[in-house]
């Protein structure tokens, strides 16, 4: 998993001039942004959650105070300019704190996910090559950080296990602050995670100018102003949550990110009610259990006036039911943590906010929907107006290519830099995009990304498992769920318990242990007698119910 690439390939110089041109990448990073927030909005709230059992309300200029402070209690501990760090953390004020301080010190945060486990971080820190991992002691009944000990002692290249409560945290908090030298703005900033097709999640590499601009433009696009109150409900180290407006956007317009520990209807409308939130961001299974609960909660609402509601596509009939649901307006997010990102604007008259999924943010946002029936179709295959067909995209602020990754590289983008989205779209007149489906080999678990492969190479390590094959279902709940497919060994009838018990104790994320398990004799062979996973999975998925 070392080093096979590039860290970051940069956009060609005259693209990147035009961008600088146009206003969209102005040279700041994310540490020189918090100071110029905490000199507009100094005794402003910023963050307020929930840190260990008190409760935590972080004005701008605290921020700033602990973000310098940790930024050099960091730097106390070795870690310098450049360096990759592991941030594995939930919804914790210190999730802001420890991000912004490696920002100060040019140190990238990796965002793992809470779900993930033992052998996910160890792929991650291993394919950056981290120094440290900071997480929380404990967090739904899982010890991070015995899974974090483990993992460094894997891992040559990680020094550092901190663990956010720690008195040696707590004392990293205290260090005496100093000033670094700020970063290259157009340098990678951190590293985001992609959801997944081939094999596992590749590693993303945003810059500061990059990333800035869709987090400033989302802040706007969603009308976001300094008395605005975001609450984030999903967890934030993901895309959406981070910077669609997220908590990114939220800080950006001087408002206030509240950070719910959980997001269930009883603790979401409890800080609705109890901060007078204005906005907040759900996947569409979340977005269902909220406007359910909100038939029969005593809790007051009235102050939420926007929910944005992405990552899997929103069904009609639950769009329609939010707004008389919630008493909000509805805003539509297609986005990916590789850049592009489209939203339904606020003035969208409604057959738009319901039937699509929005539009680009940026008028330099390059969309090309190309021959779905062509893995390898280039940005001239287009198909006619209005046409299903694959998307691709370039713009300023869609990665050129994924982190150490040359070989995938050749494959996920066309040779003119296009990203290929493995998403099935139709673009009306208007420029908006409706979501119809997916060329690429992930199931979409409300929101939460699959790997069809990844999945299969687990079952496939068990001894009684000759061949699997991972297919997704339709679900009324989650959209999506995983079916797993196994072809046995001569002899051997692995149950399904067995199976799905084995993947679980392989370390990973409790949602991507399949949720159903058949085991066949023989995958079934296509019409055209094609045996090729791909091929098998498309058969697969059509038998489920969802070709
Ligand atoms: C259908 N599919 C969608 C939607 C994402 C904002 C919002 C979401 C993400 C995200 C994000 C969808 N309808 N409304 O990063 O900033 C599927 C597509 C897409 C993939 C990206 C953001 N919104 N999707 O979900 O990197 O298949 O980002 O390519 O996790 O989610 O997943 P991810």
């Amino acid at each position: 998993v070392r080093s096979e690439g590039p860290d970051h390939i940069a956009w060609p110089p005259e693209v990147a001039a035009h961008y600088r041109a146009a206003g969209y990448w102005r040279g700041q990073t994310f540490g020189a942004l918090l100071t110029t927030l905490a000199d507009a909005y100094g005794t402003r709230p910023a963050v307020v959650g929930q840190s260990a059992d008190h409760p935590v309300r972080w004005s701008y200029a605290e921020l700033d105070e602990r973000a310098h402070r940790l930024a050099a209690g960091f730097a106390g501990l070795g870690i310098r300019a450049g360096e990759r760090v592991l941030v594995q953390l939930p919804n914790v004020p210190e999730f802001v704190s420890v991000i912004f301080a490696l920002w100060r010190l040019g140190a990238w945060p990796v965002f793992t996910l809470p779900a993930h486990r033992h052998t996910e971080l160890r792929y991650f820190a291993e394919k950056a090559e981290a120094s440290a991992i900071v997480t929380v002691a404990e967090h739904e009944r899982h010890d991070h950080a015995a899974t974090a000990r483990a993992v460094a002692a894997e891992v040559d290249s990680l020094r550092e296990v901190l663990v956010v409560g720690s008195p040696e945290f707590t004392e990293l908090s205290a260090a005496e602050p100093r000033e670094f030298p700020d970063p290259d703005p157009e340098g990678v900033a951190f590293l985001q995670l992609s959801g997944g097709s081939t094999g596992l999640s590749k590693l993303i590499p945003r810059t500061h100018d990059d990333y800035l601009y869709s987090v400033r433009e989302s802040a706007r696009i969603c009308a976001l102003r300094p008395e605005s109150v975001y609450l984030a409900a999903l967890p934030v180290a993901h895309n959406f949550p981070l910077s669609s407006p997220g908590v990114l956007g939220t800080l950006h317009a001087g408002a206030t990110v509240v950070l719910a520990p959980r997001p269930d209807p009883d603790m979401a409308f409890r800080l609705i009610e109890s901060e007078r939130v204005t906005i907040s961001a759900v996947v569409p299974p979340l977005a269902a259990a909220w406007v359910q609960a909100a038939a029969r909660t005593d809790r007051d609402l009235s102050s939420l006036d926007v929910l944005l509601v992405g990552g899997a596509k929103c069904a009609r009939e639950l769009a329609e039911r939010i707004g008389p649901a919630l008493g909000c307006r509805l805003q539509q997010v297609f986005g990916m943590a590789e850049g592009l990102v489209c939203y339904t604007r606020l003035d969208d008259p409604d057959e738009l906010v319901l039937g699509t999924q929005g539009r680009p943010i940026s008028p330099d946002d390059e969309i090309r929907v190309v021959d779905p029936d062509d893995p390898n179709a280039t940005s001239d295959d287009e198909v006619p107006p209005g046409e299903v067909g694959a998307l691709l995209t370039r713009g300023p602020y869609t990665i050129r290519g994924y982190y150490r990754a040359a070989e995938h590289n050749a494959t996920a983008f066309t040779a003119d830099g296009f990203y290929r989205t493995g998403d099935l779209v139709r673009r009306l007149p208007s420029g908006h995009l409706e979501v119809v489906g997916r060329a690429k080999e992930q199931i979409n678990r409300g929101g939460e990304k699959v790997s069809a492969e990844e999945v299969e190479n687990h079952l496939m390590a068990h001894p009684e498992v000759l061949d699997a094959a991972v297919v997704s279902v339709p679900d009324e709940y989650l959209g999506e769920r995983t079916c797993a497919y196994v072809v046995p060994v001569d002899g051997a009838r692995p149950s399904e318990a067995e199976l799905r018990r084995f993947v679980r104790d392989r370390g990973i994320a409790a949602f991507k242990v399949p949720d159903l398990v058949v085991v066949v004799d023989k995958f079934p062979v296509t019409g055209v007698g094609k045996t090729s996973k791909r091929e098998l999975r498309a058969a697969l998925a059509a038998r489920a119910g969802n070709g």
